[in-house]
Parts: structure tokens; sequence; C-alpha cells
């Protein structure tokens, strides 16, 4: 991988030639090694772990791990052996740290310098959430949150709260939230949170709860830090705190990914420009690309399968480069008419960076 760090050990498993190895717990997939399948295959899927990740062992024999449920009308504990047999379905769907496209804020924000490959659009499969609360007899009155807990083992001496990795959602997401066991076909493995991971499609990252221990609706959110006051939309310099949007949608967002390789000029004349597009939490429209730095913009064709509202599309454009410089922008609209701004919206961790200037790329054709 060209001089990087080396992967870890518990994803020791993964293309190391396609991936940036930020540190043992931040590995991103590199811009030039997206494919144009749609799907990112597990072995290119990022990893963010804000924790170190339990023992292997734990993915051993999925079926034995055991999920708390509380907040619902008959509480209880069931193994994912029992929830194989309450349900089934699968989403394809794009999963995102929060903090892709950090790089780009000026003010540096703390946390991984991710640019684009801290995202993969993936299958989960599992049983919905809804099926669970069903069998249990349907959510408790006046709960307002879904709130999932990882099953990390914490640091001794320390506040719980300010470690535990605990994210709540609005009670309306568990309509499309899935309990995970499988990813692209195989059984979950470990980095992306086996044996059991709540996924809720169409929101941020930190909002899938890995190897989840216990799932509660909940009256309020989290009292984790995690919750209250990190993974919070906020103004730079200032303090983080529950009174800041909470990072839970995923916003539009694209950016070309091929052809790309670091460095290396292109030849001039016929070639595709393409790239991914993602609606966020809701469908994608279009998406348009500009090979001028965004002064005009051309709509770009999509290809491949399109996988519903949660996945991202793949799509193409055909142009003549003549030999020259030129800054190659992408531009998503999505079916609420909402598109990516030209600047990215400052906000203190670098969070949901949308800007399609700060995605655009410079190509150099000779
Ligand atoms: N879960 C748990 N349990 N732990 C941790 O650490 N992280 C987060 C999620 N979940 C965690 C969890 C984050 S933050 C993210 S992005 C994600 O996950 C990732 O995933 P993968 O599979 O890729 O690794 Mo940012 O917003």
């Amino acid at each position: 991988a060209g001089g990087g760090k080396a992967l870890p050990e518990y994803a020791a498993w993964k293309d190391a030639d396609a991936m940036i190895v930020h540190s043992a717990n931040t590995i991103e997939l590199r811009r030039e090694a997206f494919g144009h399948s749609t799907i990112t295959p597990s072995e290119r899927l990022y990893v963010r772990n804000n924790l170190n990740p339990p023992p292997a062992d734990i993915v051993k024999d999925p079926d034995v791990w055991s999920l708390e449920v509380a907040g619902v009308a008959k509480p209880g504990s069931l193994t994912v052996a029992d929830l194989k047999r309450l349900g089934l379905t699968a989403v394809t769907m794009v999963l995102q740290c929060s903090g892709n496209g950090r790089a780009w804020f000026p003010h540096k924000p703390s946390g991984t310098q991710w640019t684009v490959g801290a995202a993969g659009c993936v299958v989960f499969a599992g049983v919905p959430v809804r099926d669970v609360v069903a069998a249990l007899g349907g959510v408790a009155g006046g709960m307002k949150y879904m709130t999932g807990t990882g099953g990390e083992a914490l640091p001794e001496g320390v506040d719980p709260n300010m470690v535990r990795v605990e994210r709540s959602v609005p009670l309306e997401a568990m309509e499309d939230a899935i309990l995970a066991w499988e990813l692209n076909g195989a059984a979950l493995p470990l980095a992306h949170g086996g044996p059991l991971r709540l996924i809720v499609p169409g929101y941020m990252g930190v909002n899938n709860i890995k190897y989840i221990r216990r799932l509660a609706f909940t009256e309020a959110q989290s009292p984790a830090k995690i919750q209250q006051s990190s993974y919070r939309f906020y103004p730079v310099g200032e303090k983080g705190s529950d009174k800041y949007p909470s990072i839970w949608e995923m916003p539009v967002n694209s950016w070309l990914t091929s052809p790309y390789e670091p460095g290396k000029p292109l030849s001039a004349g016929r070639m595709l420009l393409s790239g991914v597009a993602l609606g966020g939490f809701h469908a994608l429209k279009g998406v348009e690309v500009s090979i001028d730095g965004g002064q005009t913009w051309q709509s770009a064709e999509w290809f491949g399968p399109d996988m519903g509202r949660y996945a991202w599309r793949s799509f193409a454009m055909s142009v003549d480069l003549k030999p020259g410089k030129y800054r190659i922008a992408t531009r998503a609209t999505n079916d609420q008419g909402e598109t990516q701004p030209k600047e990215r919206r400052e906000n203190n961790r670098g969070y949901n960076n949308n800007s399609w200037l700060d995605h655009s790329v410079e190509l150099e054709v000779v």
C-alpha cells in the first residue's frame, strides 16, 4: 500500500492496496479504488471505531450473541438465533462516516482527515426492528427515541457515559431499521459490527451501532457523551452540546471516482468521467458534472443497478478532453430538491461535508 501504516489484525483481510490506514481504528478507501460495480466489496469498506473492537471470538458463533431489548411492552433478551426466526429483510445502503470530507475544512477540525473514502454502498441483511418490537408487544408508551448500545468492554475507572458508544435516533427511524448479521452475503465481520449490528438506513455512520448489546426505546436521548455533545453540528470554536442538531440524516452528496490516479496525467481524447451519487436520507433525483470548475453543468447518465432510496448510484458522462487542466465537479440533487452546495457548511467538528467544490478534482490531460 505504498508506505502507509499496516492494517490492524482485526481488519487484516481488507484489500491493503485499496485502503489508506490512518490508524488502527480509521481505515479509508482510496478515491481511485471505488470501482464501477455500485456495491462496495467488504474488503474495500472503510472502518471507523471510536473504541477498540471487542475480541474476535465474539463472531465465532454469532447465534449465541444476546441482545437485551428494553422500552417495549415485554422487555427481554434475544439471541441472534432467536432473531433469525422473527423476520428477514435486506437493504442496500450507503454507510458513511459523519466526518467524511473533513480534510477540506480550513480550521483543521480534530479527528480523522477523511477525504471521500469513509463511505461505501453495501448490503446488510437481518431482521426488521419492527418485527422484533412486534414480537415483544410493541414500543412502550411515551418513547421518543431508539437507542443502541455497543458491546465494547469499557475501560475501568471512567464514567461509562464518557466513553460508551451509545446513540439515539428518533423513534420514526425504527421503520426502516434492521438488526443485521450479514454484510454483502457473508456473516457480518467483527470490523463491521458482527455478530449483530443496528442499521439505520439514511442516517450517518455513527448511528449504526456495532456489536449491539442493548436496544432500548427511550423517552430521552442517551446520556452518553457521544450523543450529548459529540456528533453535533455546531459553529467553529463553540463547544458541543444538546442544544445543537445531532448528526442524524445524511445529506445529498456525490464525487468523481474515475478516471483518477493521483499524479498521473490522462491521455487526451474521449473518456468517461464517472462517480457515485447519493440522495442521503432521500432518494436521488439527478446528478450533473462540470469540467470547468462549476461554471457550466451537464446532466450525467446513471449506469448499473438502482438499488433504492438508501443506495448510491453510479453515473458517467462522456467527454472529449484536449490537453489542459480541468477542474471536474459533480453535483447531485435528491427528490426533495436538495442540491449539494458549492461551499461546505462550516462546523466545528467537520461533519456532513457535501460541498461540490471540496469534492471536485483537477485532472491533467496531456
Ligand atoms: N459502533 C460501535 N459499537 N462502536 C463504534 O466505535 N463507530 C461508529 C459506527 N458504529 C462505532 C459504532 C462510527 S463513527 C462509524 S462512521 C461507523 O460505525 C463505521 O462503521 P464501519 O463498519 O465502516 O467501521 Mo463515524 O460517523
